[in-house]
């Protein structure tokens, strides 16, 4: 794991709690929706890994460059994307990112530099490349993001994208979210090793372990990848440990999870790791928490009720999405 970090103003471990709080409380009203049919076809909750999605993203610049997978809605939230684009995105209206035609794994927003959310499995990592690549090329001390699940670490574009990221000295930052599930197989039947930064090693890439459910680690180990990028001095790969609490997707109880790795992992929560923090330095209180819940459950309601009350695509939306000229 990365060593004694500096922590960070409380003012800005509050601002993170905040934002962690903020993509619990959507994805759980993601579930419920979800639950009640208001959202089809299918969805990947992030509950559980919000540390990683905060960290990261707070040490980027607007200008850097971001790609996800389908368990994407914690970042969107975390790089700006706005609340009621995204639920209306889920529910297919055509106010949402993706004119409602893309579905909740498919988050992207040219806008905001979210230049791909992916649902194949690894297809991020060489978009994401690219993206670095035409920054160098442009030498505008960009950086390019691409999150990643576990097993996405045995896809041949894992292994393709980091080589070539070597070679070139890419500005790019593989972040791994490893959260021990490849859908429903534990990483240990599916992965020769536990320590995936292992796998930055045969291409000469510094590969960090970092505590993923703690968002000042997260921070700490993304701000120290991105100024090594920045400077001109290649791509970093960061292993960010952390657990879903939910199921892989839709209605999934993960019932295939023992049940004491289940507990462990829960106490390791990101929001108890952070809001334990705030309360010894004083700076949470029970009130204060309650306040932000409902502060953000106001906007969370509005959010949703905009989106119900938004249009569908129309058939016109679909063929101007698909044709240009
Ligand atoms: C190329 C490809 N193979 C298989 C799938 C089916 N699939 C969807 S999610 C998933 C699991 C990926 O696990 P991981 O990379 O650990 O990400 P997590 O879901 O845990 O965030 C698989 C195999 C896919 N979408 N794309
Ligand atoms: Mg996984």
């Amino acid at each position: 794991m990365t060593d004694q970090i500096q922590p960070v103003p409380i003012e800005t471990l509050k601002r993170w709690y905040r934002a962690m709080l903020r993509i619990r409380l959507f994805e759980e009203k993601v579930q419920e929706l979800f639950m009640r049919n208001v959202i089809q076809g299918t969805t990947h909750l992030c509950v559980g890994q919000e540390a990683t999605s905060v960290g990261v993203i707070a040490a980027l610049e607007p200008e850097d460059y971001l790609t996800m997978t389908y368990r994407g809605h914690g970042q969107a939230l975390a790089r700006g994307m706005r609340m009621e684009a995204i639920f209306a995105e889920l529910m297919g209206k055509r106010t949402g990112v993706s004119l409602g035609l893309g579905g909740s794994m498919h988050l992207t927003d040219a806008g905001l530099n979210v230049i791909g959310c992916f649902a194949i499995v690894g297809a991020g990592l060489p978009v994401a490349l690219g993206a670095a690549m035409s920054a160098k090329l442009r030498g505008n001390r960009r950086v390019s993001v691409t999150f990643l699940g576990d097993g996405a670490t045995n896809i041949g574009t894992f292994h393709e994208a980091l080589n070539m990221a070597s070679v070139w000295r890419a500005p790019v930052i593989f972040v791994i979210e490893n959260n021990l599930y490849g859908e429903y197989s534990p990483i240990r039947t599916t992965t020769p090793i536990d320590d995936l930064a292992e796998r930055a090693k045969p291409y000469r890439i510094p590969g960090v372990i970092v505590d993923g459910n703690d968002c000042e680690q997260v921070y700490a180990a993304a701000e120290e990848a991105v100024e090594r990028a920045r400077r001109g001095e290649g791509p970093s790969l960061l292993e960010c440990k952390t657990y879903r609490h939910r199921g892989h997707s839709r209605a999934d109880p993960a019932k295939y999870r023992p049940s004491e790795e289940v507990r462990l992992w829960l106490a390791r929560d990101p929001l108890t790791i952070a809001g334990d923090r705030l309360r010894t330095r004083g700076s949470l209180t029970d009130e204060e928490d309650a306040r932000l819940r409902r502060e953000i459950e106001n906007e969370i309601d509005a959010a949703v009720d905009q989106a119900q009350k938004a249009a569908f695509p129309t058939v016109e939306d679909a063929r101007a999405s698909v044709y240009s000229g």
